[in-house]
């Protein structure tokens, strides 16, 4: 083996619209390689879907599995012509996360197909139909499920009590009440379902050649977890056990986050060039490694808030609690072996993407976008509105759209729409931090729209808070968008003997750009206009 200075980390992330991945050198602390291949614009008319998944209606919300097949057969093909032969022989460990909550059904065929497939076709060609019990996976938009989120609270005791359990009031989106619906409308399928994958751990099979175990970061998304011993909660999975039979012997298992559970698959050697020496390592959730990746980690990481600007806007840092009696925030492992809060916001990338070219055009640009936040006053007069054009997760709309403006917005104005939109996604988040008794002072800032400082200026002067954001290694320049493939580079890195603390150091410099807030004062009166119109319409638990 060659000295831990040669050995390089790929961390992966199987995300929402695109796949992406980096390659680290953690003795030198450079990033070598940066790729990703965006679903929409290179398989969206193969697999007929728009922004990396498809609308089904009632709430459903799928994605196709052997599109991410194809996307990572792409992605590794591009890590070899550019990185070259031997740099991809220097790759000894690999790991990666996915958008969390999604699930993938296998048939018995599967496994063995994953075993001994054939190197000179890549796995989406070979894993056909009989490998799949569904061969559309739910993923975490999907708002459907609200009858069974009741069940799970009849069966335990109510609402509460599944949060003390597992972390997380029962939610639409987590994968248990998602199979809990798929085995009561399709039981047959359900039956034949041998096993079922977190996207993350679908994935992570490739690599090792078999079905692969899934972590407490991602598995705590599913409400079948204890929060506290990490594992399976039997009582749980007892108390569905009419609905979802034989659950158990389907779910993955679950190991460390940071451990290493076996070597790449010969496949893997054969068809991208990896080492046989490489050791893969179980992939988590997009948001747990997007907080490594932020450089949280450590003693001082309670403190800590990432604000992630992507698909979804998510809030989160690492915490001692066990549950949010609000229910609005979920509760994850976290890599160091404990635990991160996270509340998640769906209205994110999406909603101004939409206000976008609702207004603009669909050729419009976010240049144009910015050009209009410009020249709109800070606080619009007063005008804002409840965001939320798909079913929110916080507040949770239970599967709706809510879109109500208020201090005179008119639908017909453009730029006090687009304006309204950002500032009261911020307003948004701002209330649920404060309903946490969460009042940071300086929030990381992450995820695409971090590059956009017009909306990080608005997020710094609504939320109060100074934002920070992480310059990536100077060799690889600018800043850290890609927290989660950096994320799970570092923890692969960690089982090369290398502490977590020590790669934040090397990765993860806080020593850039500042965001202050200049104007927090401008939104004192839509900060509690904002709680009034929110607390009108929804009722809280806690
Ligand atoms: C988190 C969540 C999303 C997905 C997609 O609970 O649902 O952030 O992980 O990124």
């Amino acid at each position: 083996m060659g000295s831990n200075r040669e050995q390089l980390v790929l961390g992966l992330n199987s995300s929402t619209q695109s796949f992406s991945g980096t390659v680290i050198n953690p003795a030198q602390g450079s990033i070598i390689w940066a790729g990703r291949v965006n679903f929409a614009e290179e398989l969206g008319s193969k697999y007929g879907i728009g922004s990396g998944f498809i609308e089904r209606g009632n709430g459903v919300v799928v994605a196709p599995p052997l599109m991410w097949l194809e996307a990572l057969d792409l992605l590794l093909q591009r890590l070899r012509e550019s990185i070259g032969e031997t740099e991809v022989t220097n790759i000894t460990r690999i790991t990666g996360a996915g958008q969390q909550h999604g699930t993938v059904y296998l048939s018995g065929e599967a496994g063995e197909i994953l075993r001994n497939p054939d190197a000179n076709r890549p796995l989406h060609a070979q894993l056909g139909a009989n490998c799949f019990t569904r061969s559309e996976s739910p993923i975490w938009m999907d708002s459907s499920t609200g009858s069974q989120c009741r069940i799970f609270e009849e069966r335990l005791g109510g609402r509460l009590n599944v949060a003390v359990r597992t972390g997380s009031v029962a939610m639409e989106r987590f994968s248990g009440p998602q199979i809990l619906k798929f085995a009561m409308e399709s039981p047959d399928d359900y039956t034949r379902t041998a096993h079922i994958a977190l996207i993350s751990s679908f994935i992570c099979g490739m690599f090792l050649g078999e079905l692969a175990p899934t972590e407490p970061g991602d598995g705590a998304g599913m409400n079948l977890m204890n929060i506290e011993t990490f594992e399976w909660d039997k009582t749980i999975i007892e108390a569905l056990s009419d609905y979802a039979p034989q659950l158990s012997a389907k779910l993955p298992k679950i190991s460390p986050a940071c451990s290493e559970i076996g070597p790449v698959s010969e496949f893997m050697c054969a068809r991208y060039g990896f080492s046989p020496r490489a050791c893969v390592l179980p992939f988590s959730g997009d948001n747990p490694d997007s907080l490594l990746g932020m450089g949280v980690t450590g003693r001082d990481a309670s403190g800590q808030i990432v604000l992630s600007l992507g698909t979804s806007d998510t809030i989160f840092g690492a915490t001692d609690r066990a549950f949010d009696p609000s229910g609005s925030g979920s509760i994850f492992g976290f890599a160091d072996g404990g635990r991160m809060l996270l509340l998640c916001f769906r209205n994110g990338s999406l909603a101004r993407e939409k206000v976008k070219s609702h207004y603009l055009g669909t050729d419009a640009n976010w240049k144009d976008f910015v050009s209009v936040l410009k020249r709109t006053p800070r606080a619009n007069g007063g005008r804002f509105m409840l965001p939320f054009f798909a079913p929110e997760i916080t507040p949770n709309t239970e599967n709706r759209s809510l879109v109500q403006r208020y201090g005179g917005l008119d639908d017909s104005d453009g730029p006090a729409n687009i304006r309204a939109v950002v500032e009261s996604q911020f307003l948004n988040i701002g209330y649920h931090l404060a309903a946490l008794q969460m009042r940071p002072k300086t929030i990381r800032v992450t995820g695409g729209a971090a590059v956009n400082r017009e909306i990080l200026q608005i997020a710094a002067d609504v939320l109060d808070a100074e934002l920070m954001l992480l310059s990536a290694p100077s060799n690889a320049g600018g800043i850290v968008t890609d927290s989660v493939s950096l994320g799970a580079a570092l923890r692969g890195a960690s089982s090369l003997g290398f502490s977590l603390e020590t790669l934040s150091e090397r990765f993860c410099s806080t020593n850039s750009e500042r965001i202050v807030p200049q104007n927090a004062s401008d939104y004192e009166v839509l900060r509690s206009a904002y709680a009034a119109a929110l607390s009108d319409r929804f009722v809280r638990y806690d």
